[in-house]
Parts: C-alpha cells; sequence; structure tokens
C-alpha cells in the first residue's frame, strides 16, 4: 500500500495545550462567572478521560457537582462558560501562549515537501485550530491542511471513530492510505476503529497510558539534533520521525495490523 494521507491530531501532538492552555482558559471562564470550580493540574489530568470541552464539564458536575444536575439550565449554562473558555483560549494563543512540539514543523515541511496530503482530526473546538494554525504554527503555510475535522461537526467526540471517518471521506480516502499521528488512548482509539494505523507521540499527561493498537510510540516526533526515545514498535533505523518512517509504519501495519485493530 501506498501511503498519501497524514492525518494529525491537535492537542497534545501539535502542542502540548491541554495543562497550561485549556485548563487555564476552563478557570478563567469559572472564576469570571463567579464560580468557586478550580480545575488543578491533577484534576484536570483526570478530567481528560472525557474528550470535547463542553462533556468534560457535564462531566465534572456529574463526579463532583452533583447539586447542580436539578438545574433546568445546566446546557445553557455550559453551552455560556464553553463560549467564554474558547474566548479565553484563544487570547491567550495569541499572547504566544504555546510553543509547537518539537519535530512537528519539521515533519509537516517534509510531508510537504514529499507530496503527501495533510489533515486534522480533533475533537477541539474550530477556533482554537484556527487560532493554533495563525500563532503556534505561524511557519506553515495557510492551507496545510487540506481537511480539517473538528469539534462538533460530528456528534460522538473520540474515542468515537467518527471524527476520523469524517476526514477520510472528506479526503476521498481508504484508511489502508492513511496513518494518524496523536498522544493519547482516546485518540488511538478513534483511529484504529476508523481502520487507521496510528503512531504516538505521547504528551505531558498522557505518559504512561495503554497504546495499545498503536504501530509505534515515541516521546516526541524528535529532530536530527534531538533524536526519539521509541516506547512500543520498531524505529526502522531512523532517530527522528519524517516521511520514510511514516511510510515503514504504514506498510507495516497493513502487513501486520497492530492488537487492538478492528476485527482483532
Ligand atoms: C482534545 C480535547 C479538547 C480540548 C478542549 O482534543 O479533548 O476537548 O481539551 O477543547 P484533541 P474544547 O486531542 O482531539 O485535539 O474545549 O474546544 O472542546
Ligand atoms: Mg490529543
Amino acid at each position: 500500500m501506498t501511503l498519501q494521507a497524514v492525518i494529525f491530531d491537535v492537542d497534545g501532538t501539535l502542542a502540548d495545550t491541554e495543562r497550561d492552555g485549556h485548563r487555564v482558559a476552563f478557570n478563567t471562564a469559572f472564576r469570571e462567572a463567579g464560580l468557586d470550580w478550580e480545575w488543578n493540574v491533577p484534576l484536570y489530568g483526570e478530567l481528560l478521560a472525557v474528550t470535547g470541552g463542553k462533556e468534560r464539564m457535564r462531566a465534572y458536575v456529574e463526579k463532583y457537582r452533583r447539586d447542580l444536575l436539578a438545574r433546568s439550565d445546566l446546557g445553557d449554562m455550559i453551552a455560556g462558560l464553553h463560549r467564554a473558555k474558547t474566548k479565553h483560549y484563544v487570547a491567550l494563543m495569541e499572547q504566544g501562549g504555546i510553543p509547537p512540539r518539537p519535530g512537528v514543523v519539521r515533519l509537516v515541511q517534509e510531508l510537504r515537501a514529499a507530496g503527501l496530503r495533510l489533515a486534522i482530526a480533533t475533537t477541539t473546538t474550530p477556533e482554537n485550530v484556527e487560532v493554533l494554525l495563525r500563532t503556534t504554527l505561524a511557519a506553515l503555510p495557510p492551507g496545510t491542511f487540506e481537511v480539517i475535522g473538528a469539534g462538533d461537526i460530528v456528534p460522538a467526540k473520540k474515542p468515537a471513530p467518527d471524527i476520523y471517518r469524517w476526514v477520510l471521506e472528506r479526503l476521498r480516502l481508504p484508511a489502508s492510505k492513511g496513518i494518524a499521528i496523536e498522544d493519547s488512548r482516546n485518540g488511538v482509539r478513534a483511529a484504529r476503529g476508523a481502520g487507521l494505523p496510528v503512531v504516538v507521540t505521547h504528551s505531558t499527561y498522557t505518559e504512561g497510558e495503554d497504546f495499545t493498537g498503536a504501530t509505534a510510540v515515541v516521546n516526541e516526533l524528535g529532530e536530527p539534533d534531538r533524536p526519539f526515545t521509541l516506547l512500543q514498535g520498531a524505529a526502522h533505523g531512523r532517530q527522528w520521525v519524517g516521511p520514510e518512517l511514516l511510510r515503514a509504519w504504514a506498510s507495516e501495519a497493513s502487513v501486520r495490523p497492530a492488537a487492538g485493530a478492528p476485527g482483532h
């Protein structure tokens, strides 16, 4: 099989945005609304099991603020908090908030030069992707990502495979011709559910998660002067992720689907 497209997750993969970006924006929105909710670093790590900001707030209420479940306007309250949180997140990124993860800009540029198609599949809100591309990833020319699947465009968020299916459909590409790059177990499950091979660059919050189903796991994408550490799979003699290694991983996955693949 010939690799034709690489599909990137956003939060945790392109940039380590959760702890110092999303978490901070949530807390600012809570304070502004007069709530005494405070998502500290370990609590936010626990809450990340639920993807999507609105879904995450509802899960928090269900576990820690059960008194609010009786409110008939809880849905509106969460939606309002989420709009404010998005506004704060965008402002934070515009202030030069978060750098790209090591190897991201180099890899994307090399993939473009190699003629591969690029896309994004994320549960985060579209405005968050736009601002990340405009600030953190300003080195990449506009239009770098041919298809961007984000947020509520599909009702079921990761670990459901829907967002990856949506992106593959838009690319008019079978899953066997793509590969996903993810940072979390939820992301691995989503990509594998859509039939895609997936490699993982674990992030601050996802280190140590169970990445069953991934063809390879590295601590980061790496650079020529900053090799990755391989945690799972084969490095094929490489020390940083580039088009050739992604091709090798993709064909390896097509010959020997990783455990956790559909039908396994
Ligand atoms: C990560 C998420 C998102 C963000 C918050 O998405 O689960 O929900 O934490 O963003 P991914 P929103 O790793 O798929 O990029 O508040 O906009 O949902
Ligand atoms: Mg992620």
